[in-house]
């Protein structure tokens, strides 16, 4: 049986990191593509060099040539600029859609079946100008984002009740970005609600408001420490887990930016909500009945996706 093939269309922070996890998973043979030379083979050929110690047998290959992604089964895309400190994710929106147009048209050319997963930023945005641009399934074309911010809260709440973050789930729709809606409801510990995770004393609300709000910024929160660009360790684990789950049909249910054709009453956008990920790529959204004021949480976010992509179509009027 053939191997599956994962391309990685940018092979910066993220990229490498992506490589990386893939490769130790055995997920399938990688190929790093980047404009920059040099990189993505330096990186290609570094990881290859673990390979014998680590023990897997994935193979790496660097290229600028898109041809090199023929028959991608998987395509990951980091390719853009990163936030620098002061930057907000929506100030990439000019450079960063003009990356999405060239590997959008890659991508159409060389990997026309794969499942796409969109990491650059701001993500809601792109992930949609993406679709649009290569013409790809919408179910077949997704963006990271709520996963991360999912992991984000669990791993805040773990802390908060020094318990395991596999004890804790959590649940985050909307927009990636400080408008995201964290949901405190569906969010759990052992199957617990952190409600009734007050009532029990746990911790109070203020508490969980407060890392509410951590989550929100969590991504900023990171730029700022790292002062040279943004997270790469945990947003290329969350993609790993959509590949995973994409490539072996494992069905998990997880937030991600998904195309919505009226689910949540929103249509023909990218916004942040549970679904099924499987071999159709994204089989089926989990559209949960909201609270009032989650609905208004909701709203603000998807209103705040919405001046994105007009930002878009005015830049690209091809977009429009
Ligand atoms: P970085 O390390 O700068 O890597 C980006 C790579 O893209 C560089 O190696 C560039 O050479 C390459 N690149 C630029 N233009 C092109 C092009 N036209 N074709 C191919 N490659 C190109 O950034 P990074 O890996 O840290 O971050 C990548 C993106 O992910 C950025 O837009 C970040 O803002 C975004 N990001 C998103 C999240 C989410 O949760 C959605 C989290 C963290 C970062």
């Amino acid at each position: 049986m053939a191997r599956n093939k994962i391309a990685l269309i940018g092979s910066g922070m993220i990229g490498g990191t992506l490589a990386h996890i893939a490769a130790q998973k055995e997920l399938g043979d990688v190929v790093l593509f980047d404009i920059a030379e040099g990189i993505p083979e330096g990186k290609g050929l570094d990881i290859a060099q673990s390979a014998p110690v680590d023990g897997y047998d994935s193979r790496l290959k660097g290229t600028q040539d898109y041809k090199d992604i023929e028959g991608a089964d998987v395509c990951i895309v980091t390719a853009g600029v990163p936030r620098k400190p002061g930057m907000s994710r929506d100030d990439l929106v000019e450079i960063n859609l003009k990356v999405m147009k060239s590997v959008g048209e890659g991508i159409a050319k060389y990997a026309p079946n794969a499942f796409v997963i969109c990491i650059t930023n701001p993500l809601d945005a792109m992930v949609w100008a993406l679709q649009k641009f290569s013409g790809l399934p919408t179910n077949k074309v997704v963006g990271m984002a709520g996963i991360l911010d999912s992991s984000r809260f669990r791993m805040f709440l773990a802390e908060e009740f020094n318990v395991s973050v596999e004890s804790v789930t959590a649940f985050v729709l909307g927009g990636h970005g400080d408008t995201m809606v964290p949901s405190l409801r569906y969010s759990t510990v052992a199957g617990v609600s952190l409600p009734d995770m007050v009532k029990l004393g746990w911790t109070t609300q203020e508490k969980l408001d407060a890392i509410v709000d951590r989550t929100r910024k969590g991504g900023g929160e990171i730029v700022g420490l790292l002062k040279t660009g943004s997270a790469y360790y945990a947003p290329a684990a969350s993609a790993i887990q959509m590949a995973e789950s994409y490539l072996k049909d494992k069905k998990v249910v997880v937030p991600c930016a998904a195309y919505l054709d009226g689910e949540f009453g929103v249509n023909d956008r990218y916004v942040g909500v549970p679904i099924v990920i499987g071999e159709e790529g994204a089989e089926r959204i989990l559209e949960i009945e909201f609270t009032e004021e989650e609905k208004q949480m909701f709203e603000h976010s998807v209103a705040a996706v919405e001046d994105l992509v007009e930002a878009c179509k005015k830049i690209d009027p091809s977009l429009a």
